[in-house]
């Protein structure tokens, strides 16, 4: 999706469905927060711009990307939540802890979403250093939090527009 070919952070906020009436849960990692922060903001700047009221955004704070499907998965059991933003960054650093997290996490959030039949969107920068990371939320290479918000706008549109027929 980040390449240059296809970056959703260059979306233009006309062709997004209009997502007032949507309720959207945030569930955000604070382990390299100065990155998941910047993350968040955007994310939520863009559900705001696209008519979603601030009162239909509940943000989830959880210790780190290991804890985000829990916190996922609360924000699952809430009636109201139509789609669910996770928003992490795991770096791979000098310890194995990215080679264990990643895969089970992405799948752990891919079954949330089709257990609880709602969008899951994976908003988590998996880099080789910080330096990426940065370059991904908000640097040159745009803003996954920007990425997660159109897809998540774009999932709930689907779902409604299907369950309409
Ligand atoms: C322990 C750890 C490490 C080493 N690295 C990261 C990381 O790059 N990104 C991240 O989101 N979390 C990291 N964590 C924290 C774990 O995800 C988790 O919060 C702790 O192991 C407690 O369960």
């Amino acid at each position: 999706m980040s390449s240059s070919l296809k970056n959703l952070s260059d979306f233009h906020s006309a062709d997004l469905p209009d997502a007032s009436g949507m309720h959207f849960s945030i569930v955000v990692s604070k382990w390299n927060a100065e990155v998941t922060e910047s993350m968040f903001e955007a994310a939520s700047e863009i559900l705001k711009k696209s008519g979603c009221s601030e009162n239909n955004i509940f943000r989830i704070d959880v210790p780190g990307s290991f804890e985000i499907p829990f916190g996922a998965k609360l924000a699952l059991e809430n009636q109201k939540t139509d789609a669910v933003l996770c928003i992490g960054c795991v770096i791979q650093g000098e310890t194995r802890h990215f080679d264990f997290i990643c895969h089970p996490l992405s799948s752990a959030l891919m079954q949330l979403g089709l257990e609880y039949n709602k969008p899951v969107i994976f908003g988590i920068l998996t880099t080789e250093n910080l330096q990426q990371a940065i370059d991904r939320s908000g640097g040159k290479h745009g803003n996954k939090g920007i990425e997660a918000a159109v897809t998540a706008i774009q999932m709930v549109n689907l779902k409604k527009q299907l369950e309409r027929k």
